[in-house]
C-alpha cells in the first residue's frame, strides 16, 4: 500500500544572527587648561603628538584655554592612554603642569 504520510514543510522560523563587525570601543582625549604652560608650547604638543596643523592646533588650545578643557580627538583605548601619556610627558619635560586626560565616550 503507498504511504499516504502528508510531509509538511518546515516552517519554523530560524533567527539570523546578523554577523557582528565589532568595533572597539573608542576614548576621547581631553585636552585641560592651566595657568603656566606657555600657549606655544601647547599648540606645539598639540601638533607633534596628534598631527595637528596650526591653525586647528591654536583653536584647540584656545578653547582649552578659554573654557577649561578641550576634547581633542578619539582613538581606541590603547591609542587614547599613550597619546595622552605622551603629550602630558613632554608638558612635564620642560617643567609643565599640561595635562591631557581620556574617557570613554558615550
Ligand atoms: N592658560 C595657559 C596660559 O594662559 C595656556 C594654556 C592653554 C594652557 C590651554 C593649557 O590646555 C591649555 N599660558
Amino acid at each position: 500500500m503507498a504511504d499516504k504520510t502528508i510531509v509538511k514543510p518546515d516552517t519554523t522560523t530560524k533567527t539570523k544572527t546578523a554577523p557582528k563587525t565589532k568595533r572597539p570601543p573608542l576614548y576621547k582625549v581631553i585636552l585641560l587648561n592651566d595657568d603656566y604652560t606657555p600657549r606655544e608650547f601647547v599648540v606645539l604638543v598639540l601638533k607633534a603628538v596628534f598631527r595637528m596643523g596650526e591653525e586647528t592646533a591654536n583653536r584647540v588650545m584656545m578653547t582649552a584655554h578659554r573654557r577649561g578643557a578641550c576634547v581633542i580627538a578619539v582613538y581606541t583605548r590603547d591609542v587614547a592612554e599613550t597619546k595622552a601619556k605622551e603629550a602630558t610627558e613632554l608638558g612635564k619635560s620642560k617643567g609643565y603642569p599640561l595635562f591631557f586626560t581620556t574617557e570613554p565616550e558615550e
